[in-house]
């Protein structure tokens, strides 16, 4: 009985832990959207998504928010041993495809915040499709450590 009660408790930790919150817009589900919570006098932060697409190819091509002066979309890539960052000015979505944003790969910049994302804020965004035409979405703000293996990258220090 004990045993059973213990994987009862695990399972509802996991499905907690893993609970999505997804939003739908027209082919395009959005799912999950999340930002990296920021210490004080950090300046940006990264926000990641996955967005599912079941009709036709479109793009991300914007973002939004008031607690960030500007949103950029970046990608992330290793130039020799050096993780670097740039903008670029879209982002696919496939047809019957997705587009995954996560850390260490695309993502969305917050640049120059407002104030410091704290885990548990929910923070409003608004993205823009080629297609989709403007979505607004709420990012959760998480708690996260460091991504394994990319300790040197540190996007505060990298928009400086
Ligand atoms: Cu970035």
């Amino acid at each position: 009985m004990k045993k059973i009660c213990a994987i009862f408790l695990s399972l509802m930790v996991a499905s907690s832990a893993y609970a999505e919150h997804a939003l739908q817009a027209g082919s395009l589900t959005i799912k999950d959207p999340y930002a990296r919570a920021t210490v004080v006098a950090q300046k940006s932060g990264g926000g990641f998504m996955k967005i599912e697409n079941t009709g036709a190819a479109d793009q991300l091509i914007g973002a939004s928010s008031p607690v960030a002066k500007e949103m950029q979309l970046h990608i992330m890539s290793m130039d020799g041993n050096v993780m670097k960052m740039r903008q670029v000015q879209a982002m696919d979505i496939p047809a019957k495809g997705s587009l995954e944003l996560q850390p260490g790969g695309l993502h969305l910049m917050f640049i120059d915040l407002k104030g410091q994302l704290k885990a548990g804020d929910q923070i409003p965004v608004k993205l823009k499709f080629q297609k989709a035409g403007e979505v607004e979405v709420k990012f959760h703000v998480k708690d996260l450590r460091p991504a394994h293996g990319q300790s040197g990258h540190n996007h505060a220090k990298d928009h400086q």
